[in-house]
């Protein structure tokens, strides 16, 4: 058992624009998050990761970054950076920052350089190619629809961006542009923080030559992942960093990476490998989308038994090699308590459900601002009230291809990375207590409802929940260390685990649906010397048969040994 701070955390994302804005101009800012350490403590977090807090223009809400080493205006100063670090501190909470070195914002001076002229010396730091046929260098589709390429007219080239035209792609073939990134990453690390979330990650490295995409229909743009995603020489390059930068420090380091499964995964984060401690995996995220996942707007309904064969295949793949990084919600993803729970007649039991999972499997469980309080998705009747570049990059590439508005409104209020953006529901005053002002984005009309002043008062809440999640992992080293075990492989509805280490054995029985099964477990299970340390339903101590109905979206944690 290779023991690790980073291992026995809970980590909390914070995405600053929209958790608590302290000047009234209706943006989140450092001071607010300051006056909500106290909170996040009593929830018992160890670690916060920060969404971007840097200097940017704000296209993509801080992932396209203008000055590295400066605080966004409307977040604060670097004086405020450096308070909320020594508040964290003095809280025993560490903190993490988002690390986004696939690209920068084209207001970034090192763009502005590059752009100026064909022999500018900046001019490597990006990607330019000449154009092919009249038209871009390849067919490659950007995330965020549209071609990866953007005409520049006083050179007559392109430049590559996989996110928006705002958001360049550097280039990490570049020496000089190596250099100074590990100058950045030494400026934050030598700071104090304690550790990095790495964006894009997987994209840093491009297929050599840029070669277009097979595509039989020769569509102008199709998606390419394969041609920038997760290729060997990433590799190269994290161990690199490693060794002339983050070694010299004690940090977690977890890097978002799509596509790929958890054998390609421990090429990140085998033990010998010296490249991240965690990645983010997107293969449940993809559960619910058609086309075996590529198809981001287009929905397919998800199958539980879909879920356990992804989610086991991790649990033991990873298991003595490598720490998987648990995670249902974040800033790009919609909020799972109406994705996979039932946020109408079940919000605060289903979101206690997927809760129970995520904090019981093997790994680092992440929580996303809002999720533990039950926070759910928005419904917005006007394209207008959306932000997210995403969406509107997708509604106006939708609306060109003819497809109906309601078809398109229907796929943003399911997946739209704008149900997560709502500000944080803070109270039941206007904007729910997150601002005086007019916020950015519009507040979720449920937040009379759901806030954290009515959560922290009721002691069955969501939030009383996660609190008492966290302490249960600080308890049983078994829910950190254990080994993983799949019971009733095949139940369509009930996902059953063990959790073993030593002498400990923890049983998890989870009801992902409202229809109330009978849970009927194998005879190697001795429920009556059971011990049960926690369920989202009052009356589950009663159980101690064999068999016994679930109710909806029951979920159980027992110490059987
Ligand atoms: O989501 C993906 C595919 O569906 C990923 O491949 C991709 O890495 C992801 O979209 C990247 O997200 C991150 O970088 C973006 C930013 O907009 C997101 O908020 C951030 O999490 C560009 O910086």
């Amino acid at each position: 058992m290779n023991k690790k701070w980073w291992k026995e955390s809970v980590v909390y994302q914070i995405y600053p624009m929209s958790f608590k804005d302290s000047d009234g101009d209706g943006i989140g800012d450092l001071q607010g998050v300051i006056s909500k350490l106290d909170y996040l403590k009593d929830l018992g977090i160890d670690v916060i990761w920060i969404c971007p807090i840097y200097q940017s223009p704000n296209h993509d809400n801080g992932y396209d970054i203008s000055d590295y080493c400066a605080i966004m205006d409307a977040f604060g100063t670097m004086k405020d950076f450096d308070e909320l670090l020594a508040e964290a501190h003095a809280r025993g909470i560490k903190l993490i920052m988002d690390l986004v070195v696939n690209h920068t914002s084209d207001e970034h001076p090192w763009f502005i350089e590059s752009r100026s002229s064909k022999d500018s010396p900046k001019r490597d730091y990006y990607v330019w190619r000449q154009g092919k046929n009249g038209g871009p260098p390849n067919n490659w589709e950007s995330f965020f629809s549209g071609s990866v390429w953007e005409y520049d007219e006083p050179s007559g080239d392109y430049y590559l961006h996989l996110f928006s035209k705002h958001q360049p792609d550097l280039n990490w073939k570049n020496p000089e542009v190596i250099e100074e990134i590990y100058k950045m990453v030494r400026w934050w690390l030598d700071k104090g923080i304690d550790g990095f979330r790495f964006d894009a990650i997987a994209h840093i490295v491009k297929a050599e030559g840029f070669p277009d995409a097979d595509d039989p229909d020769n569509r102008p743009v199709v998606p390419a992942y394969q041609m920038f995603s997760n290729l060997e020489k990433v590799h190269d390059l994290l161990r690199d960093l490693n060794r002339k930068v983050l070694l010299n420090y004690d940090l977690m380091t977890v890097g978002e990476t799509s596509g790929l499964g958890p054998e390609q995964a421990l090429c990140y984060i085998g033990d010998e490998r010296h490249e991240l401690n965690m990645v983010f995996q997107f293969e449940h995220m993809q559960l619910d989308a058609a086309f075996g996942g590529t198809g981001k707007w287009e929905l397919r309904p998800w199958n539980l038994l879909e879920l356990k064969q992804i989610m086991s295949k991790w649990q033991t793949v990873l298991h003595g090699k490598g720490w998987n990084a648990n995670y249902f919600n974040n800033h790009d993803q919609p909020r799972a308590v109406s994705r996979f729970g039932n946020d109408k007649l079940y919000r605060k039991e289903s979101a206690k459900l997927l809760a129970t999972f995520i904090h019981t499997l093997e790994g680092t469980p992440f929580v996303y601002q809002g999720e533990e309080i039950g926070m759910t998705n928005v419904r917005f009747d006007s394209i207008d009230d959306y932000r997210d570049v995403e969406i509107l990059n997708y509604y106006e590439e939708a609306r060109k291809e003819r497809i109906p508005e309601e078809t398109i409104m229907k796929a943003i209020w399911s997946k739209g990375r704008d149900n997560a953006r709502t500000p944080m529901q803070w109270d039941s005053s206007p904007q729910a207590g997150f601002t005086s002002g007019v916020p950015w984005i519009r507040v979720n009309a449920n937040y009379p409802e759901v806030n954290a002043e009515e959560a922290v008062a009721d002691p069955d809440s969501v939030y009383h929940y996660y609190r008492r999640l966290i302490a249960l992992r600080k308890a049983h080293e078994v829910i950190v260390y254990g080994d993983y075990q799949l019971l009733l492989p095949l139940h369509p509805e009930i996902y059953a685990y063990t959790r073993s280490c030593n002498e400990s054995q923890l049983l998890v029985l989870l009801n992902f649906f409202e229809r109330q099964p009978v849970c009927e477990l194998p005879d190697s299970i001795e429920l009556e010397k059971a011990e049960l340390l926690l369920s989202n339903y009052e009356g589950s101590s009663l159980d101690s048969g064999r068999d016994f109905t679930m109710q909806p979206y029951e979920a159980r944690v027992y110490r059987l040994s």
